[in-house]
This record gives structure tokens, sequence and C-alpha cells, in this order.
């Protein structure tokens, strides 16, 4: 989240600061709002457009005041927020909140879900006209800023319809069109609130997706599964997909027994397959390395975050990981992009193995045990095409007839991808 947040430093400095708003500046432990803007367009001049995880069910937790990240004053026991300024009248009510301390204690009913606290932060009331622009002014600023669009933090704790309301009220981006908004809704199929709630309003987090991935993973007879409509999991055109997030990753938010780069061949298979797979909108997730759960990210004598250094062999060095830059992963990306809008064909899958194409634009195999050496039907025209995942230093010939000889082996990665139209 890039507005300004509290400053935690019982236990110190934890990443999850940031998750509690003190005001709308963009004033956070990221730096300044001159130094993000400078990050933004920087990026969008090489095509790279920013999303903002943006806090907008409440601000900080009860029990804490001070001075934010930016400095502000604030002081959440009085709900006093004058940095946007919030006060006690923005806030959801005790009579709004169906629960013994006005804590979020049953998933069951969605005005407790709503309407009462998450984890003790101080809960705002979006049904106000004043609480939903001051939320789209915020968005709007970000805009100004070179946003493209938003992750709604919490959205599974705002009525739909006060988001809806939110987004009316945000302007569409000035090269056209409207900001990309994606919802964070937390459904394993243990609540009252389902991610149907939230597909008029964009995509939705699919985090059964999580858990699918990581069955298929260590199982590869169940990939053909990892879409599950039967298990509730939301349509193609709606879900927002990957492998681990910043919660799961240490146990936070629905956490479980999820594939993450402690395990980087696993990892690498999982992510790769979910970047060649034709399901939903898919994200990357790209990390530091951590030992506690509420450790920050690396960081210099004052708290600040260290730069992310790039080391000669093209990893990540100063703690990050930087999964982003493995091959099997980042490669994948034009994959993806190739193969936009067509199925899965050829799909063949046995002995720990898969395969498949995308439409005639792109052909996909991966192997469990690192090894696979078989004659296969791409569905691709014929010709000699560059392996993506190692840089091209392999090439695939496809003959006349669509079949080529795949080779994975130990030495490598265990998966393997070209794609009409790649490098050559
Ligand atoms: C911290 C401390 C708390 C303290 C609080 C207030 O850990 O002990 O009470 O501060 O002072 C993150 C961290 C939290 C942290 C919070 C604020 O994860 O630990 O609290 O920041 O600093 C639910 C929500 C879902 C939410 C997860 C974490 O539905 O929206 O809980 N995820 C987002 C972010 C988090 C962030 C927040 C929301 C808050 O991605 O990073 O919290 O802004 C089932 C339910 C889910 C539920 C899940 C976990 O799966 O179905 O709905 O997720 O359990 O409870
Ligand atoms: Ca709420």
């Amino acid at each position: 989240p890039p507005n300004e947040h509290v400053v935690v430093t019982q236990p110190m400095r934890p990443w999850w600061e940031r998750y509690q708003p003190v005001s709308y500046k963009l004033h956070s432990r990221g730096g300044t709002e001159a130094e993000f803007k400078d990050m933004v367009t920087r990026c969008k001049n090489v095509g790279v457009r920013v999303y903002v995880d943006s806090v907008v069910n409440h601000m900080a937790g009860l029990g804490r005041q001070g001075s934010g990240s930016g400095g502000t004053s604030f002081n959440s026991d009085n709900f006093d927020f004058p940095g946007v300024p919030f006060r006690r009248e923005h806030f959801n009510s005790r009579d709004k909140c169906p629960s013994h301390d006005g804590n979020i204690n049953n998933y069951g009913d969605p005005n407790n879900v709503r309407n009462c606290f998450l984890v003790g932060l101080t809960d705002l009331d979006q049904s106000q006209e004043y609480v939903r622009t001051k939320i789209a002014e915020f968005y709007n600023h970000c805009i100004d800023v070179g946003v493209a669009g938003f992750r709604i933090d919490a959205a599974k704790h705002m009525w739909p319809g006060d988001i809806k309301a939110i987004q009316d009220k945000t302007k569409d981006l000035p090269e056209g069109g409207r900001p990309f908004f994606y919802h964070e809704v937390i459904d394993q199929n243990d609540g009252a609130i389902k991610v149907g709630e939230y597909t008029p309003l964009g995509y939705v987090t699919e985090f059964r997706y999580c858990q699918k991935i990581a069955e298929g993973i260590r199982n590869f007879g169940m990939l053909h599964g990892v879409y599950d409509p039967g298990w509730g999991m939301t349509d193609s055109a709606h879900a927002f997909v990957f492998v681990d997030n910043h919660d799961n990753q240490r146990g936070h938010g629905g956490g479980g027994n999820l594939i993450t780069h402690k395990h980087p061949r696993d990892y690498k298979m999982a992510v790769a397959f979910t970047l060649a797979y034709n399901y939903g909108f898919t994200r990357v997730m790209s990390s530091y390395y951590f030992q506690s759960s509420d450790q920050g990210p690396p960081h210099n004598g004052d708290y600040s975050a260290k730069d992310v250094t790039i080391n000669a062999d093209g990893s990540c060095g100063n703690g990050w990981v930087c999964e982003h830059r493995w091959n099997p992963i980042g490669n994948m990306v034009a994959f993806r992009n190739a193969v936009a809008g067509t199925g899965v064909d050829n799909w063949r899958n046995e002995n720990e193995e898969v395969s498949f194409s995308r439409g005639q634009k792109g052909f996909f195999a991966m192997a469990k045990s690192g090894h696979m050496d078989r004659t296969l039907h791409t569905g691709l025209p014929a010709g000699e095409y560059c392996e993506l995942v190692s840089d091209c230093k392999k090439k695939i010939t496809v003959d006349g007839s669509g079949n080529a000889h795949i080779v994975i082996d130990n030495s490598a990665e265990p998966v393997i991808a070209f794609i009409v139209g790649g490098p050559t």
C-alpha cells in the first residue's frame, strides 16, 4: 500500500504495518509521493503499469496513536484521523455490528463480516457519501500520479454496493479506459460471503487455486482439475489467480499447505503451469527471504527498504528473492501473452508428465522427474522453434505433421515451452 500508515515498533517494523492507514497521503515506508510518482512514471515509460494495493475497509487498529509514516498525527481509540480527515461519525458504530466485542468473529453472518472490526482495525462506514468521496479522491489522486488500477484489500469486509459507488466516483485513466480493479475476497467455501457477489465489480482473488495448484504439483494426476467450478471456483473471465501471495506464503490470511519460493523447483513448475494454462488473470509473486512471519523487508539502519541489486547472473541481491526473474517464471510471460485467447489442446498427463498446446500458438511440457524424452503432437506449424525457458539454448523442430521430439533433462529446468512468433 502506497499511503501513509502506522509505524509499528512492537514487533519491530513488521511488513503488515502498511495495512493500517493513517491518511491517504502517498507517503509510506516505501518513500515519499515524489519518489512514488517517479517510480510509476519510469515504469509507465517502459510499458509496465502499476496497480496499487488500496486499504480502504479500515484505518489503523485500536490502541494505536501518534505519528504516521508521513508525520501525520492520529488516534485510533478516538477514531481521529485528521490527515483525511475521518472522525468517529465516519466509522461503523457498535449497533451495526452483531458481535460481543466489536470484532469479526462469525464468518457465517455478512453483517458481522462487513460491519465489525477486522482484527481490531477501525472499520469505515462506506455507506456514507462523505466516506465514499474521500476514498474516491484517494483513487483519483493515484490515477493522476499514473497508476492504472487497484487491488481492493479486504473487499470481503465491504458491501459490494458500497464498492460499486466508490468505483463510480473513480475517473477513467488519462490514456482512456477504466482503471483495473481486483477484489481480495478469500472464499474457500468456509463462510457466507461468496466471490460471486463481487464478479460484477471486476476480478476476484481465487484462493482455491492456490490449494489446487499445490495439490497438482504434488500429484500431477490432479492438474487437469485445477479449475474446479464444482467447488465454487469462479469462471476464467473473473478469476484472479496466483500460486501464493504475501499473506499465505507466511501463514497469514488463509495460509495453508501451499507452494512458495522456499521450494524453488516445485514453485517454478507451479508458476510456469499457471502461466501456460488458460485459467484466469495471472499474478506473479516476487518476494524477499524471511525467517519469521512478521519480518519486514531487508532494511537499512533506519528501516527503509534496501535496494534490489542485480547480480552478474541476473539473480537479485540484498535479500530479495525476485522469483519474477527465474527463467521458468519470467520467460513464461511471453508464452502467456502469445497464446492469449486460445484453448488447451493435445492435453497429455501420464507418468507425472504433463504437456499441452494452446491453439496453434504455443506448446508447453513439464516433467516432475526432470526427465522426459518422447515424440509428441504439438499442433503447431512446421518449423524450428526457440525454447523459451532455456533462453533459446535449446531448439525444437516441429515436422510437417505437427510432431516434435521433446526432451527435458535433469541438468536443466523441468519445464519447456515454445511459441509461434517467439525469439529465434
Ligand atoms: C495486525 C496484527 C493483529 C492486530 C492488528 C491490528 O497481526 O494481531 O490485531 O494488526 O493492530 C495484515 C496482516 C495482519 C495485520 C494487518 C494490519 O495479515 O496480521 O494485523 O495487516 O496490520 C482475513 C480477511 C482478509 C485479510 C486476512 C489477513 O478476510 O481480507 O484476514 N487479508 C488482507 C491483507 C492482509 C492484511 C489485511 C487484509 C488487513 O492481504 O495482509 O492484514 O488490511 C479465513 C477467512 C478469511 C480470513 C482468513 C484469515 O480464511 O475466510 O476471510 O482473511 O481466515 O483470518
Ligand atoms: Ca467493513
